[in-house]
Order: C-alpha cells, then sequence, then structure tokens
C-alpha cells in the first residue's frame, strides 16, 4: 500500500513494524485522510503474520497536535456526523498486536487520544500533553473525557479538559499516562527496546493478554475477571503454551509461533 500522509515500514526490525505520522509542517494535525491511512496501516499491519508489535509515532516537534482545526472549522453537527470518523476510531481501537506509541513534542486533543488508544508509551522529556478543545470551544471527541479521567483520575482529567492547560511528559508520568520519560535523542529507540521485549514472547498470549487487559476499561470487575478466566484457559490450547513451558522445564530459551 502507499501512503502520503504516513510513512510505514512494516519490516522496521524483526517483528516490529513503524509507522510514522508524517505532515510535519501542520504538527501532524489528524485530518480525515491521514486518519484514514493510520486506519489502513494498522489494519494491515494487524493482519501481517510477520508483525509482532507496531510502533506509532510522529517527529522530535510533534506527534500530533489533534484534530486538523482548518478541516473541522466550517463544519456542522450533521457533517460531522455524516462523516463518522468514528468507525475509524472504533478500528484503531479493535486493533489486536501491541501499539507502543513513541512520543515527542505536542500530543494534543485527538493526538492524546491517539497515545491513548495505544497500549504503552514511551514521552521524550520534550512531550507535551493536553486536551485543548475547550480553547476551541468544544471537548474531547475521540474518548478523551473517558480514557483521560480512568488513566488520570477524576481531578486531574478535570483540569486538563476543563482548562485545555498542557502537562509535561515528567507530569504524564507521575499521572500514569506514560510508562517512561527517555531524552529527546533516545524516544524511539526506547520504544523500539520496548517494542524487542515483546516481540520474542508469544504473539497469541500476548493477544489475548492485550484485549484482557483493555476488557479492564469496559466491564465490572467480575466481568473482567470471566473474560480473563476464558482467555487464560484457552491457551492451554495452543503450541506456544506447551512450548513455553517445557522450555522453562529444560532450562532453555522458548520459541514461540504464535499458534
Ligand atoms: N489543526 C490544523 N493545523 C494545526 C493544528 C491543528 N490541530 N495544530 C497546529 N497546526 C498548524 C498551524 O496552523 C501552523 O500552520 P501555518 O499557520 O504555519 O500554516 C503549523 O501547524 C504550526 O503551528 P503553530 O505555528 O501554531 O506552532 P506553535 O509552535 O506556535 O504552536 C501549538 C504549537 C501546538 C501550541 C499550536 O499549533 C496549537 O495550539 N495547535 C492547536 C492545538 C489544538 O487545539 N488541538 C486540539 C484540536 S481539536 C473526533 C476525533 C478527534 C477529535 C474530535 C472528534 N471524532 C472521532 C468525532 C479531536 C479534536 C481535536 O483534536
Amino acid at each position: 500500500m502507499s501512503y502520503q500522509f504516513i510513512l510505514v515500514e512494516p519490516r522496521y526490525e524483526q517483528h516490529i513494524a513503524l509507522v510514522q505520522l508524517n505532515r510535519p509542517k501542520e504538527l501532524n494535525a489528524l485530518h480525515l485522510e491521514l486518519m484514514a491511512e493510520v486506519r489502513d496501516a494498522l489494519k494491515s499491519l494487524d493482519q501481517d503474520p510477520e508483525v509482532r508489535a507496531i510502533i506509532l509515532t510522529g517527529n522530535e516537534r510533534a506527534f500530533a497536535a489533534g484534530a486538523d482545526i482548518k478541516q473541522m472549522a466550517g463544519k456542522n453537527a450533521i457533517d460531522m456526523l455524516l462523516i463518522d470518523q468514528f468507525s475509524t476510531w472504533d478500528t484503531i481501537k479493535k486493533i489486536k498486536k501491541p501499539i507502543i506509541a513513541a512520543v515527542s513534542g505536542f500530543a494534543l486533543g485527538g493526538g492524546n487520544e491517539l497515545v491513548m488508544h495505544c497500549d504503552m508509551v514511551i514521552a521524550s522529556e520534550t512531550a507535551m500533553f493536553g486536551q485543548p478543545e475547550i480553547k476551541i470551544g468544544v471537548m474531547p471527541g475521540a474518548g478523551g473525557t473517558q480514557r483521560l479521567t480512568r488513566n488520570v483520575g477524576k481531578v486531574n482529567a478535570m483540569e486538563m479538559v476543563l482548562t485545555g492547560k498542557f502537562i509535561n511528559a515528567q507530569r504524564a508520568y507521575e499521572l500514569g499516562l506514560v510508562n517512561r520519560v527517555v531524552p529527546v535523542e533516545l524516544y524511539l529507540e526506547e520504544a523500539v527496546k520496548l517494542a524487542r521485549e515483546v516481540v520474542q514472547l508469544s504473539p497469541i498470549a500476548i493477544k489475548l493478554a492485550k484485549e484482557a487487559v483493555l476488557k479492564a476499561y469496559d466491564s465490572p470487575l467480575s466481568e473482567g475477571l470471566e473474560f480473563e478466566r476464558k482467555n487464560f484457559y484457552m491457551l492451554f490450547a495452543t503450541e506456544d503454551q506447551k512450548e513455553g513451558m517445557a522450555a522453562f522445564v529444560e532450562k532453555r530459551a522458548a520459541e514461540f509461533k504464535g499458534r
């Protein structure tokens, strides 16, 4: 597939794919065309058996400064409804392979919401996170009020959503929005290191474990525990479970096949 607004390297490293948002002049503002490409790329990588983890990144100055305000400015409610951007975001939400966000610079509005669709987040010291929609007369529309609140708690989410103020990488770390903060020249490398750890494990166990962790967002504890239990049992039907446990007993490295 060829893309205009993103760069995609399905074989960035063994089992690791890289997707880079690429509208640098516009600070990677997420217009509809770019989001459609992100959706298509992630979907295709999700189906690519060689890929076991995906890194989503921008550039040093911006991960993404939000949805494209210039594209949205003239729209009315019916236009927005008919565009149905939610189907794009819903597809991204359903990607089964782990996605690691490597964030530097601005991650604002839809940019921060896209980060929150990822499973782990490495931030550069220069990263800034925010939901500034309130400053342009609207509010978060791609899950910001819900995911942010679950991630950072009510009062912190309220402060970000109701003032539009940005937080820096260190504060994002303190609030649990990112896994760690590294010097700017290392953020992509650190994301790759994290991906390397994941891709050597059983892809099928990773997939079912990701699904179970995400279930915690949507369900009461008892339902989530039931779900976890079923996925846990299911893994005992895999070759990877036999291989992983045999390798432990035989004191050797496991060779996982994702079956
Ligand atoms: N949209 C369009 N263009 C943008 C942009 C954006 N969000 N952010 C930056 N740009 C453009 C600027 O217009 C400028 O373009 P030129 O004027 O040079 O042509 C260029 O990028 C560089 O930006 P600045 O000159 O402003 O750079 P500064 O360093 O001075 O400032 C900034 C950087 C990030 C603080 C500033 O650009 C800024 O405040 N940007 C807007 C941030 C923002 O408000 N973001 C939230 C947008 S609303 C939904 C899904 C998602 C959403 C809604 C619904 N559904 C599924 C329904 C999301 C909504 C949003 O994200």
